[in-house]
């Protein structure tokens, strides 16, 4: 028979990556087919939107050298959260899509006041964060929502594109902020207190379906929010007593439940419940991640990326920050935003800054994991390591040392490969999760204590 090769497209917020996947291989094996790096751009009126045109150009194009390398079975697409797309009558876009990193949130906590926000919390079970949609819609321009017939998430919208689907997968909508997580229907209560006519919204489906073809090729549906895919693909099966930590852009520390954790204790610690691509729910809390540093780098003129980490390597012990901190969401000079709030003046080298990044990201996790034995009542015990960040040893060591738990790292490609590997469930090659993942746990490695 043949290979069950699929495709991932993967929405990156720093990289939009097409990778290909052969399911009956001894050992998971992502592929990058083709990779184009991006950001947030300067629109002419100011905000920070993203160039969809690049995005969609870099997903066809990445799909037609995948095709020309080889027949595939299937086609999924995630990306990151959050963000969104107004589409006009005509199914064409209304604007450049908003990065959830633009300014226009900073009244997000009036909002939230407003709403009230143990009553928000009660609904939807997601933490309170600047870049929730419901804060970005409450400070959309209004001309802009009037002309909108059609709301998208992004990885939707690809999917839309590719296909014709009008549908919002699960997971992502979850993490909206506009979800009832009771019915599992978008809030029209909400949706209406920031001004978005419900009608907007397409119905919401689940992750494993059939969305269509392109080309011929069959598209399904799966965790479109990359952080779901990613959990999917850990290297191991975890129990009770095991976080997962999703260490890119963002640092993602959570946990898998049954069901929705809503309590006041959760609440307190703002914790998320976000959808899982199968189910299930991912409590997890959102860290600054790799976005500092590489924002340090190009205040800095963009260095390479090794000599900073060799720097930060031997650099003298140094003062954390808050990496959950929303200061250092965007801030205009990410080094400045660090020194001042580590108390590090000039004479601190880039080393000693870099070591601040990576070790206050390493403190806010263990500090997160913490909480989540608290608020579950299991503690933490082991911890799995997922995503682009696993490519730095020196982060991996410092999530050993401030946790002081055992680790195994597994793929930096590990949302791609989760994505590929609810494909292989849809296309019945994975009975289920539990086999999908043994499957990936065999690409695991133990993080050494040493490695600091
Ligand atoms: C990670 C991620 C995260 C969201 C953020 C916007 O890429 O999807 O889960 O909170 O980006």
């Amino acid at each position: 028979t043949a290979p069950t090769r699929v495709l991932a497209v993967d929405l990156g917020a720093t990289s939009v990556r097409v990778a290909s996947v052969d399911l009956d291989d001894d050992v998971p094996r992502v592929e990058i087919v083709h990779r184009w790096a991006h950001g947030p751009v300067e629109h002419r009126d100011g905000t920070l939107r993203w160039d969809w045109e690049g995005v969609m150009a870099a997903v066809e194009r990445g799909l037609d050298e995948a095709l020309a390398a080889g027949p595939a079975a299937s086609i999924g697409v995630d990306g990151w959260g959050v963000d969104y797309a107004l589409l006009d009558r005509d199914g064409a876009l209304v604007a450049p899509p908003f990065s959830h990193r633009d300014a226009r949130t900073a009244g997000w906590r009036e909002v939230a006041e407003r709403l009230g926000p143990a009553a928000l919390y009660e609904r939807t079970g997601i933490q309170l964060m600047p870049i929730n949609t419901l804060f970005q819609l409450a400070a959309h321009d209004r001309d802009e929502l009037a002309r909108a017939e059609r709301l998208m998430l992004l990885p939707d919208l690809v999917v839309h594109r590719l296909t014709g689907r009008d549908a919002a997968e699960w997971s992502n909508a979850s993490t909206t902020a506009l979800v009832d997580r009771a019915s599992g229907s978008w809030s029209t209560e909400l949706l209406e207190q920031v001004g978005v006519a419900p009608r907007l919204l397409p119905p919401i489906d689940t992750a494993g379906r059939r969305a269509g073809t392109w080309r011929g090729v069959p598209v399904h549906t799966v965790g479109s929010h990359d952080t779901a895919s990613a959990f999917v693909a850990v290297p191991g099966v975890p129990g009770p007593g095991t976080a997962i930590i999703s260490s890119g852009t963002w640092v993602l520390v959570g946990a898998e439940r049954d069901a929705p954790v809503i309590t006041p204790d959760a609440r307190e610690r703002n914790f998320s419940n976000e959808g899982g691509a199968l189910g299930g729910t991912r409590l997890l809390k959102n860290v600054m991640g790799f976005w500092m540093l590489e924002q340090c780098r190009a205040a800095w003129g963009d260095p390479p990326r090794e000599e900073l980490l060799a720097a930060a390597a031997g650099a003298e012990l140094v003062p954390t920050v808050d990496a959950t901190d929303e200061r250092f969401l965007a801030p205009a000079d990410m080094d400045a935003e660090v020194r001042a709030a580590a108390g590090l003046g000039q004479e601190a080298g880039r080393g000693e800054v870099v070591r601040c990044v990576l070790a206050s990201i390493a403190a806010a996790t263990a500090r997160v994991a913490g909480e989540l034995g608290t608020t579950t009542g299991a503690r933490v015990e082991d911890v799995l390591v997922v995503g682009g960040g696993v490519r730095t040893d020196l982060m991996n060591g410092l999530f050993a040392e401030h946790t002081g738990l055992p680790i195994t790292v597994g793929s930096a490609e590990a949302t791609a490969l989760g994505n590929a590997l609810v494909q292989g469930i849809a296309l019945g090659r994975f009975e289920d999760l539990t086999a999908a993942r043994r499957w990936t746990a065999s690409a695991g490695r133990p993080v050494p204590w040493a490695a600091v």
